[in-house]
């Protein structure tokens, strides 16, 4: 039987009439498949685990933290069944277009470690039906889709690409605590092996991103990922290193980044306790990766160690604040208010608190850590600074911004507070009778 032709393919997306698979039920593909069954599509969604396919059958989201509208809408495309849950690979053989969410992160050596993303090319390859239109939508280092996707898909499907299946990659660009909005309002690269694919993937996903479609090849897909995230890392480190200047030489570099800001076509990001997340963590190494027998990446690559350096200058601080106190590191109680990588959210992961921590304990401190969105470090803030020696803030959760110092003052053995987030102002610090040190902002004490 011939394959579907791109134009065969183009009229069933219009109508909705294709069937679309969704590899990795994670929070992009659960979005993502929850988002094309809403618009329309029959979808049937694989994840290798199967409590989580359990959970999705019983129209339960498996994603935590706060998703706006995404546990309803799952909930709704169960119930209608247009978002069907497996773990067999089986069923994905019907399957018009299939999108690949899997994990691609990077291992100790900073290289891609892509067993996911490979194990879903063989077992994809082996069932997927002729003509279908594959799209890798997870991050990867530019010259994956050529270099492994597209050999794997061929050997396991014994087709050509263009010929007996179409390929392409459209990064994803959502962030926790926005997915579905972020799916939705936010532009989207389509690159595929060839133009008429990449058309394709742009008539696919109008129907669920209401925003600029860019339509381009695979490697020029694949450097826009990786590049806008690395983009912010180097800027975020910037900002860091101008701050660690400002502690040297005594100025406040929230001050100075408000005033360069105000320079034309000056954004400086904003400095603090490090940078963690799953994406920007990571994505300078995927980029990274691309070009490292070719070209030196020694900014890229200092960026990241700024940045991983600071949960341990948060730690200098600390130690530095005690020494002013005469007292000593070893022993000392400290309060890590903050585990979450990012304010108001319950995803820990690659957080700078977890290096802090654990340099602070490898100093012989007694840590306590509080963070209201993460479930085995809430409770009242009163009662993890009790009689603690300092007071260590990470993340600038909401619920921080508004805590009451006077009544922190009068809880604490040593009234000392490292800012990594400006969540404070120096005067309400001070006016509070803390010994108060912030990233950037040199020492500031009574
Ligand atoms: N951070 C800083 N200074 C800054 C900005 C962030 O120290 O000026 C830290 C945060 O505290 C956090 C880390 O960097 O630890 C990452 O923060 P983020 O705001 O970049 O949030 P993420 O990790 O969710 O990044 C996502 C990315 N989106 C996608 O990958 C689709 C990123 O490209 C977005 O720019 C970012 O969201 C965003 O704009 O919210």
């Amino acid at each position: 039987m011939e394959p579907m032709s791109p134009s065969e393919l183009k009229y069933k997306i219009e109508r909705r009439e294709a069937v679309l698979g969704v590899i990795g039920l994670g929070y992009v593909g659960l979005t993502v498949a929850c988002a094309f069954a809403e618009a329309g599509f029959q979808v049937v969604g694989l994840d290798i685990k199967a409590d989580r396919v359990a959970m999705i059958r019983d129209g339960l989201s498996p994603i935590a933290g706060r998703e706006p509208g995404l546990a309803e809408l799952l909930a709704h495309v169960v119930s209608i069944g247009r978002l069907r849950a497996t773990t067999d690979y089986v069923h994905l053989a019907e399957a018009d277009v299939v999108l690949i969410d899997v994990e691609t992160p990077v291992n100790a050596d900073h290289h891609p470690e892509y067993s996911a993303l490979t194990s879903a090319c063989r077992s994809l390859g082996q069932i997927m039906k002729d003509g279908a239109l594959i799209i890798v939508e997870s991050t990867i280092s530019p010259g994956t889709m050529n270099n492994i996707v597209c050999p794997l898909l061929e050997q396991a499907s014994s087709r050509r690409v263009n010929v007996g299946f179409y390929l392409g990659t459209c990064p994803e660009r959502v962030m926790p605590g926005k997915l579905l909005s972020n799916l939705h309002s936010i532009s989207r690269v389509c690159g595929g092996f060839t133009p008429e694919t990449a058309e394709l993937m742009a008539t696919l996903y109008r129907s669920i991103v209401h925003a600029e479609l860019n339509m381009t090849d695979v490697i020029t897909a694949e450097m826009v990922k990786t590049t806008e995230n690395a983009y912010r890392d180097v800027q975020i480190a910037f900002a860091n290193e101008v701050a660690l200047i400002c502690e040297a030489v005594g100025a406040n570099v929230w001050r100075v980044r408000e005033l360069v800001n105000k320079s034309p076509f000056r954004q400086m990001h904003m400095p603090g306790a490090g940078v963690g997340g799953h994406c920007i963590p990571k994505d300078p190494w995927l980029l990274i990766h691309a070009g490292r027998d070719k070209t030196a990446s020694g900014l890229i690559t200092a960026a990241r160690a700024v940045n991983d350096r600071m949960p341990l200058h948060m730690a200098d601080l600390t130690v530095q604040a005690l020494r002013d106190e005469g007292r000593d590191i070893v022993g000392a109680k400290v309060a890590v208010l903050g585990y979450s990588y990012l304010e108001d959210t319950d995803d820990t992961r690659n957080s700078p608190s977890e290096r802090l921590v654990a340099r602070l304990r490898q100093l012989e401190a007694d840590v306590v850590i509080h963070d209201p969105w993460v479930t085995e470090y809430q409770g009242q803030v009163l009662d993890c600074v009790r009689d603690c020696d300092a007071i260590v803030v990470m993340v600038a959760h909401q619920a921080y911004r508004v805590l009451d110092l006077a009544a922190l003052k009068t809880a604490v053995r040593s009234p000392i507070l490292i800012d990594g987030r400006r969540v404070f102002s120096v005067d309400e610090a001070l006016k509070a009778g803390f010994h108060y040190r912030g990233v950037g902002q040199s020492r500031v004490s009574q």
